[in-house]
């Protein structure tokens, strides 16, 4: 078999990217290690900013998202018993969309269905060779048989644990981490949600997030220590846990109910340079991995996308190598703003185990900064909705 982009990953990076492709005349195959369920039932992230949804647009499959999207213009800061509202229109001009990532992957899922294009499911043994060459292959398993696609270029959208990365030579590869020691317990619930706009709360019993998927889906994070396991978090713990870190406005909004999803997630913020090595390009947490608490992961992965997408659409359309000669240098500019930005949000917010007098002062520094003032609260307004692109 032969395509000119093997895209390694049916997550949202290499959904996207096929689609975008697609509307730019390239041919694409995705490999997938799951089944199209088992990629829809990880429930990950809830917001879009606004240079996510113009890509989402350009690729052709916003429709649903314009129609069920919430459109958001703040988020509340919750710390020391008070509240403080960022308002983005008033601040940036700008707003973030609220639509689950489970709900971007199915649009695309959908899109690429419905263009008969080919996406092999529970793809195993995926192998990736000649990527330093002009004629790079990729091997795998399926059906019980084995399988070769050569291709003009591999995309490696399979994420953090991925082979895309894990394939690339020693010593060719720089990689720059910083691990939190704590995780959040995220809880999915068929319950209205305690308001109209995201909570993110400092609480002295740690991180809590008040976020929605619609008015009648929420989704609720505690910090939790790293040695959880989601079977000790039960639904009566964690609804005692947040309502123990939340204010009284909001505990007598909060609807609880039986989790319809429950799971832990670690912090980490990871980046590998460069993204390209040949004839391979890395593309979303293959590359980069950012903390949940600025809510940039998925919108990280779609600027990558975006880069990506129009590099190999101009060599392919017209030999021009460009785009892709400068895709890393572009793409981590955007991703260590993204990392600062995620790591500020991360410090600003949680409540780190041993922390010393000294770090306990500079935080509250930081709230009392961002609480009063208007250039303070309009850094965190830009970046949350989103750095223009270059
Ligand atoms: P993904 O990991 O989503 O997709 C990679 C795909 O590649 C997967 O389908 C995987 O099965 C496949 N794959 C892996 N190895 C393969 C192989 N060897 N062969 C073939 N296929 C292979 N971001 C936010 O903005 N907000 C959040 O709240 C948030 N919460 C998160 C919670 C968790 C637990 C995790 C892990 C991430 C979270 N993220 C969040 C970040 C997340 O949304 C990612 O940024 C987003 O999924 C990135 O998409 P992809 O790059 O497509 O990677
Ligand atoms: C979510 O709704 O899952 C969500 C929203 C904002 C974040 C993280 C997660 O910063």
């Amino acid at each position: 078999m032969r395509t000119q982009v093997a895209i390694i990953g049916a997550g949202p990076s290499g959904l996207l990217l096929g689609q975008l492709l697609a509307r730019a005349g390239v041919d694409t195959v995705i490999l997938e290690r799951h089944t199209p369920d088992y990629v829809l039932g990880r429930i990950r992230a809830g917001v879009l900013e606004q240079g996510t949804v113009e890509t989402i647009e350009e690729a052709n499959v916003a429709g649903r998202l314009h129609r069920e999207g919430l459109v958001h213009h703040g988020i509340e800061i919750a710390a020391r018993g008070e509240r403080h509202r960022i308002d983005f229109n008033a601040l940036v001009g700008k707003s973030v969309v609220v639509y689950g990532q489970t709900e971007v992957t199915r649009d695309l899922m959908d899109a690429r269905r419905a263009a008969g294009a080919k996406t092999v499911y529970e793809a195993e043994d995926v192998s990736l060779h000649g990527f330093d060459g002009n004629a790079p292959v990729v091997r795998y398993r399926h059906g019980g048989l084995d399988h070769e696609l050569a291709c003009d270029y591999i995309a490696g959208c399979d994420g953090y644990h991925g082979v895309s990365r894990q394939s690339v030579p020693a010593g060719a590869l720089t990689t720059h981490e910083r691990v939190y020691p704590f995780g959040w317990v995220g809880v999915l619930v068929d319950q209205p949600p305690v308001s109209d706009e995201l909570i993110y709360v400092n609480h002295e019993r740690g991180f809590a997030l008040c976020s929605m998927r619609s008015h009648t889906r929420s989704r609720y994070y505690v910090q939790c220590s790293l040695d959880d396991r989601v079977e000790s978090w039960t639904d009566d713990r964690f609804w005692a846990e947040l309502r123990s870190r939340l204010d009284d406005r909001a505990n007598a909004k909060l609807v609880t109910g039986p989790s319809i999803e429950k799971s832990i997630a670690p912090l980490r913020s990871f980046v590998a340079e460069p993204l390209r090595f040949g004839r391979l390009l890395l593309a979303g947490d293959a590359a980069h991995i950012v903390p949940p608490t600025g809510a940039k992961g998925l919108n990280l992965a779609a600027s990558d996308v975006r880069y990506l997408s129009r590099a190999l659409a101009d060599w392919f359309r017209r030999g021009d190598p460009k785009g892709l000669d400068t895709y890393s240098a572009r793409c981590l500019k955007r991703i260590w703003l993204a990392e600062r930005f995620s790591w500020w949000m991360t410090m600003l917010l949680h409540r780190f185990p041993g922390t010393d007098s000294f770090g306990t002062r500079i935080q509250e520094a930081d709230l009392t900064l961002l609480f009063g003032s208007r250039a303070s609260q309009q850094s965190l307004a830009e970046n949350y909705v989103g750095l223009p692109f270059d």
